[in-house]
């Protein structure tokens, strides 16, 4: 039933077996899958509180379908969630990788994770690092568990005698299509050695249908952050516009509008800011690395960064002006139809309006179930969309959830709008994407223009 690559099954002795350390966004999802595609996995997480549900075969998360999977696999025996690592076939780390206040990676998780798994590692083991990491992790790893395990040879020191292999394979599913992006997507597989690069392979091909691509440790260290920061430039591009159209009274969303139809031109969406514990932190990742080298890298951070204080400034401004009226932060999660609050600039606009301002800040989040605890004491509280429609004055659109997309054109009519996402604009709106401006729009049948009016 599961075991459609049997060459690389019959590697193993018995039942092939992973074990998984680390169960957030992006370990829970993959030991799923993997459960599902024939190996028994061990899911390793050094809270508690996620371990009982997991084990209940619940979900911590919000993803599509996850919650199916990891009940039916769990109920199979394939997938078991434990405190403590086991012995396996293969050991995968998806441990977060978080920024320290200085900006510097803070790898404490991955060194944790490592030093867990090491007193378990058996001749044969396979060990892949997934979580994002500075260039030359990998090999570091390799070193650590060279250094607590003379006993196995280790690639970083025996080369094509070792009896512990060790990748490098970063994930680069998107939250919101994760499953499906995980067994789709191609991956850069990056071994320590040759032979570290051609198992890991061989394994990420029992559950991958994407194409799995050998590469050195090194460099798939560096395609991640390549990739994360590459999407941070242009998203910061597409802010960095939007502030201009509001300098000079143009609607930012008309003119990428047009300009992507040029064939060779894709602007990506201004937004209230860069958030999630990908794309807002790996960037930093490779300006630590060559500071004097990476000024447009470390700009682009900047200008997202800076976004979220613009429209801070935007909807104070607002608030100081009318002095009886209130806001309603639409959404605090850091994009659309999710959950994760993580490095969210939403949260960082509301939690700020609502310490200045404290009870003429109403929240709509419809993902989560009570606000996080910098907001609880702000005075600030939780309403549904329609408490909130029926009474603010201002609406500050954040997140382009589902459910903001459904508001009418005749619950706006009155409302003084700041929508980061420009999904309300209309001909006649006069704030979009949080730039009130004067202009309007004219579209015609066979072209579009605009004109000021
Ligand atoms: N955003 C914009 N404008 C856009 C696109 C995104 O403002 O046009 C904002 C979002 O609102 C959000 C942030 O950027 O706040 C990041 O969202 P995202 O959808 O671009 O990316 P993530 O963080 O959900 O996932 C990214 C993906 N990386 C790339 O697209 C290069 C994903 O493939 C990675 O696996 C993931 O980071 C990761 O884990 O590294």
């Amino acid at each position: 039933m599961y075991n459609d690559n049997p060459r690389v099954f019959s590697m193993f002795n018995g039942e092939p077996t992973v074990c998984v350390v680390g169960l957030g966004y992006i370990g829970l999802p993959t030991a799923a899958v993997m459960a599902s595609r024939g190996w028994r996995v061990f899911g390793v997480d050094i809270n508690p509180g996620i371990v009982e549900k997991v084990a209940a075969g619940k979900v911590h998360i919000v993803e599509p379908d996850l919650d199916d999977l990891v009940q039916k696999v769990v109920s199979l025996g394939r997938l078991r969630a434990t405190t403590q690592p086991v012995s396996a076939d293969v050991f995968v780390i998806t441990v977060p990788t978080p920024l320290a206040a200085s900006k510097q990676p803070d790898c404490g998780f991955v060194v944790s994770a490592i030093r867990s798994i090491a007193p378990k590692l058996r001749p044969g083991n396979l060990v892949i690092l997934e979580s994002t990491c500075p260039v030359g992790t990998t090999a570091e790893m390799s070193e650590l568990i060279a250094d607590m395990r003379p006993d196995l040879c280790l690639p970083s020191r025996s080369g094509a005698a070792a009896n512990i292999h060790i990748a490098y394979c970063p994930e680069r599913v998107l939250p919101g299509r994760i499953l499906l992006e995980l067994q789709e997507n191609d991956r850069s597989i990056g071994g320590i050695s040759e032979r570290c690069a051609e198992r890991a392979v061989e394994f990420y091909k029992t559950f991958v249908k994407g194409e799995c691509i050998g590469t050195t440790a090194e460099v798939a260290e560096l395609v991640k952050l390549s990739e994360n920061s590459f999407r941070d430039l242009n998203i910061a591009f597409a802010n960095e516009l939007s502030l201009i159209c509001d300098r000079i009274g143009i609607d930012v969303w008309e003119v990428i509008e047009l300009a992507n139809h040029h064939p060779r031109v894709k602007i990506l969406k201004p937004g209230p800011g860069v958030g999630g514990h990908c794309i807002a932190v790996d960037p930093w990742f490779l300006v630590h690395s060559a500071p004097d080298l990476s000024p447009l890298i470390r700009t682009a951070r900047e200008v997202n960064d800076g976004k979220a204080d613009f429209i801070y400034q935007k909807a104070h401004r607002l608030l100081e002006a009318d002095g009886n009226e209130s806001v309603a932060c639409l959404g605090l999660t850091f994009k659309a139809n999710i959950d994760d609050l993580r490095e969210s600039p939403s949260l960082e606009i509301a939690e700020r309006l609502a310490g200045k301002f404290g009870k003429r800040v109403s929240i709509v989040e419809p993902n989560i179930a009570q606000l996080p605890a910098a907001l609880t004491d702000t005075g600030a509280r939780k309403v549904t969309l329609e408490e909130a429609l029926a009474s603010c004055g201002i609406l500050l659109l954040l997140v382009d959830h589902d459910e903001f997309k459904k508001v009418s054109r005749e619950e706006l009519a009155d409302k003084t709008i700041i929508d980061t996402r420009g999904i309300w604009k209309s001909p006649t709106s006069s704030a979009s994407m949080g730039h009130q401006s004067n202009v309007r729009h004219f579209r015609m049948a066979s072209t579009v223009g605009s004109a000021a009016g």
